[in-house]
């Protein structure tokens, strides 16, 4: 049985990752999380103490990683301050955890020989126009736009120089945009069903023809665990499954399946630099690893993400004034 050190598994994808991995591999794990604003000991409830613990503490803590480290046989790096608007009012945790913390990783898993996966994003890449045929492949530079992307960019940097210079058994995943249970009130998705059931109309930013390339959690997690199992070292892996839509018909798809009408939302301050659209070809991971999506159909994996949050409003009712207020100071 392997023993896995899972940081920032009390977030939205890492939470919905225990529970995978504990389902599906006979791994034992431990979660290292700071639990700040984004993280939930709730989102972890009812896991098997013999095969699951929760360590409070930061990945950039120098002694307690490499305590952690040591002891386990694999280490998978979710941690992040993760939010693309927070990044735009204070980049400074940012700095810290995604580009300290790595490197506190990355120096622990050198200095034990440890196995190391990296979890990345798309945004890395920057953004494409509406009308481009290309689609992000490994092969594409790095152009990141925000303060958020431009740490995780750096943080996949700091993983090449130190598979490629110290020998690292380290992979990495870039994935597109996520959705699920779990996922913060602050998110795109969540935000809206949230505030329908609050009664507050959706919040699309600008004109809303941004493009997102939406993904399961699951389906992002089972390509984590496939290439933890076989991915080539050194290797990057670019995570999604076809799912491009805009902002604005998102929105309208919620208002539908929450039985209101279609055009019953607000246009609100757009983002500073916005991103207009991601989209992934993730080709290298079906044909290399024989990965495919689970969760097909958007329509029903949203009109499910819409009914767990209907039924655990006791998990993000205490987060949801607070966000609210945040976005209110700014416009949006
Ligand atoms: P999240 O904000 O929901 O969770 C982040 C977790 O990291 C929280 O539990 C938080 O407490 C913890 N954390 C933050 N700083 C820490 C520190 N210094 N030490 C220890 N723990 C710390 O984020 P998420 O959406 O679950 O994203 C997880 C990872 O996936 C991130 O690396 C993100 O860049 C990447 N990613 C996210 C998406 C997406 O759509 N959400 C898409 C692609 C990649
Ligand atoms: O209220 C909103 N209205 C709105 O129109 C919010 C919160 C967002 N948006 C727009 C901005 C984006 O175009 O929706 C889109 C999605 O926004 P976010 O949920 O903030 O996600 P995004 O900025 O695309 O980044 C996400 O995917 C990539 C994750 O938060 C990142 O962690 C991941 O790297």
């Amino acid at each position: 049985m392997s023993s896995l050190l899972v940081t920032g598994g009390a977030g939205f994808i890492g939470s919905n990752f225990v529970r995978l991995a504990l389902a599906e591999t006979d791994s034992s794990i431990t979660v290292l999380d700071s639990l700040t604003y984004a993280g939930f000991e709730a989102s972890l409830v009812g896991l098997d103490p013999a095969r699951f613990k929760l360590v409070r503490g930061s990945v950039c803590d120098h002694e307690l990683v490499n305590e952690l480290v040591a002891a386990h046989d694999a280490v998978v790096h979710f941690a992040a301050e993760s939010h693309n608007d927070n990044s735009l009012n204070d980049p400074s945790p940012f700095i810290q955890t995604n580009l300290v913390g790595t490197y506190e990783l990355l120096e622990a898993v050198r200095r034990h020989e440890k196995r190391y996966h990296h979890i990345s994003t798309d945004e890395v890449y920057g953004d494409l126009e509406l009308d481009d045929p290309d689609r992000f492949t490994e092969a594409t530079p790095y152009n990141p736009s925000s303060p958020y992307s431009a740490t995780k960019a750096g943080s996949d940097l700091l993983v090449r120089a130190w598979v490629r210079s110290f020998g690292v058994q380290a992979t990495i995943s870039n994935c597109s945009n996520n959705y699920g249970p779990f996922q913060h009130v602050e998110k795109f998705i969540p935000r809206q069903i949230t505030n329908l059931v609050d009664g507050i109309r959706p919040k699309l930013y600008g004109a809303g023809l941004n493009v997102r390339d939406w993904i399961h959690v699951d389906d992002h997690n089972s390509a984590v665990l496939r290439i933890l199992e076989a991915g080539r070292i050194g290797e990057t892996y670019l995570i999604g499954a076809d799912g491009e839509l805009d902002n604005k018909r998102v929105i309208e798809m919620i208002l539908e399946l929450m039985g209101q009408p279609t055009d019953a939302y607000d246009h609100v301050n757009d983002r500073a630099g916005h991103d207009l659209r991601y989209a992934i070809d993730s080709t290298k991971l079906r044909d290399e690893l024989g990965w495919l999506p689970r969760y097909r159909n958007f329509d029903s994996g949203l009109a499910a993400t819409i009914a767990w949050y209907r039924e655990n409003e006791a998990w993000w009712r205490p987060m949801k004034q607070a966000t609210e207020a945040k976005y209110a100071k700014v416009g949006q």
